[in-house]
């Protein structure tokens, strides 16, 4: 397994493995306003110098409208967006980023993330989310967040701007 160690300067001076996640997830449990669909215009891993890290087409949790399917949610554009329809009776989003046999955050040198609202309907802006990473793409960790905050009204905006958000939790 490819991992990273991370030493903890404890009385007995342990290393803890860290898994290497080759599965990473942004998991939305909440909109600002319920009962709604859930959307965004872009999510974006970033490297060490707050750059967006292309990445191999997403997938998420159920439907979404031609024009607005998941990969739209990281084409670095905010002028396309993600809705996700299943929100609405599931209350939960996920987008799923595959890094592919043999990677992982450290690999790709993520560090950390932003997210940017969409072009309307402000009350299908997530406000509750974690990011979760896995070794198997079955069971999941959180590694960052749960995140609850108030969302920029604005539109096509940047929501949340996290580039250290990994910082001492995924070997960096
Ligand atoms: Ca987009």
């Amino acid at each position: 397994m490819i991992g990273a160690s991370r030493v903890n300067f404890g009385l007995a001076n342990a290393v803890e493995e860290i898994p290497a996640y080759r599965y990473l997830r942004w998991y939305i449990t909440s909109t600002k306003t319920s009962g709604n669909y859930m959307q965004a215009s872009e999510f974006q891993f970033l490297n060490s110098s707050n750059s967006r890290i292309g990445l191999s087409n997403p997938s998420s949790e159920g439907s979404s409208p031609a024009s607005e399917q998941n990969y739209h949610a990281n084409d670095n554009n905010t002028g396309t967006k993600w809705l996700s329809l299943g929100f609405i009776s599931n209350s939960v989003a996920w987008l799923k980023f595959d890094l592919g046999s043999g990677q992982t955050p450290i690999t790709k040198g993520i560090k950390g993330y932003r997210w940017y609202t969409a072009n309307d309907h402000a009350g299908r802006d997530p406000d509750y989310w974690v990011i979760q990473g896995s070794v198997d793409n079955s069971n999941w960790t959180t590694v960052h967040g749960p995140i609850s905050t108030s969302v920029t009204g604005n539109r096509n905006s940047l929501a949340y701007n996290s580039p250290t958000a990994f910082s001492g939790v995924l070997g960096f």
